[in-house]
């Protein structure tokens, strides 16, 4: 979500909650976002949750003809890569995450860890192959169709497993990292093991809460979350 805020510059203002520093459990909190999760977005008389719906959202409110193809086509192709990230890949690379870095050893789940990377060359020759034809998902420009595989492809990029050969994807996503708002919000160290996560815990409180915000997305992790930005009405 910050990620398009920034990409579509937009001046926003982030609460930390979440996890850790709590407040998503009052019932202020529970109002705007009944699942008690992050993040939940307010922009004027819209307050709404689930981070791919925001995402669309801005785009169709802030960035037609740009993170929102105005092209049927170029449409079409965002709305299909974003379900289909979403439904098949996030899983993958969500799980080997939550087990090679946020889980103590005694709870890491190697079986869990071994069927997602079977399962990822396959899946990732797909978005390749996609991206054989065209520079971003949905065409010659960076769309929403982008945000979901850009945001978990840089978690991936850091984990220690076997990473099949994407030349495409590679290229796809040097192009991201050539970003200013994906260097902000996205490529922020998160080591590959829980030591590494430890270690590189960031001094900076601010910073803290921001890589937390970035870098997980279960609902029973420990980690807190930012939320809700706000937009001027
Ligand atoms: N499908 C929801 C998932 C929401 C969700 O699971 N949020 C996680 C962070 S990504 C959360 O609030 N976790 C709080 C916690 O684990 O304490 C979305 O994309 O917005």
């Amino acid at each position: 979500m910050v990620w398009a805020l920034d990409e579509l510059g937009l001046a926003f203002k982030r609460h930390t909650v979440g996890g850790g520093f709590g407040g998503v459990r009052e019932p202020s909190y529970l109002k705007m976002n009944p699942n008690g999760l992050v993040p939940v977005l307010q922009d004027g008389d819209i307050t709404m949750f689930e981070s791919n719906a925001i995402v669309r959202y801005l785009a169709a409110r802030y960035g037609e003809g740009s993170l929102r193809p105005s092209e049927p086509k170029a449409l079409a192709l965002a709305e299909q890569w974003m379900e289909w990230q979403q439904l098949n890949v996030v899983p993958l690379i969500s799980t080997i995450f939550w087990n090679q870095v946020r889980s103590p050893p005694a709870q890491r789940n190697d079986k869990a860890i071994a069927e997602s990377n079977a399962r990822l060359p396959g899946l990732l020759a797909i978005a390749d192959q996609a991206l054989k034809s065209s520079q971003w998902f949905a065409g010659d420009s960076f769309t929403f169709g982008d945000i979901v595989l850009g945001v978990l492809y840089w978690r991936y990029s850091c984990l220690d497993c076997p990473k099949p050969d994407t030349p495409n994807i590679k290229r796809w996503f040097a192009a991201l990292k050539e970003r200013p708002a994906y260097q902000k919000w996205i490529m922020v160290q998160v080591g590959s093991n829980p030591a590494e996560w430890t270690a590189n815990e960031p001094p900076d409180p601010e910073r803290i809460a921001r890589r937390r915000g970035l870098t997980g997305c279960r609902a029973s992790s420990p980690i807190r979350w930012p939320a809700p930005a706000s937009l001027p009405a």
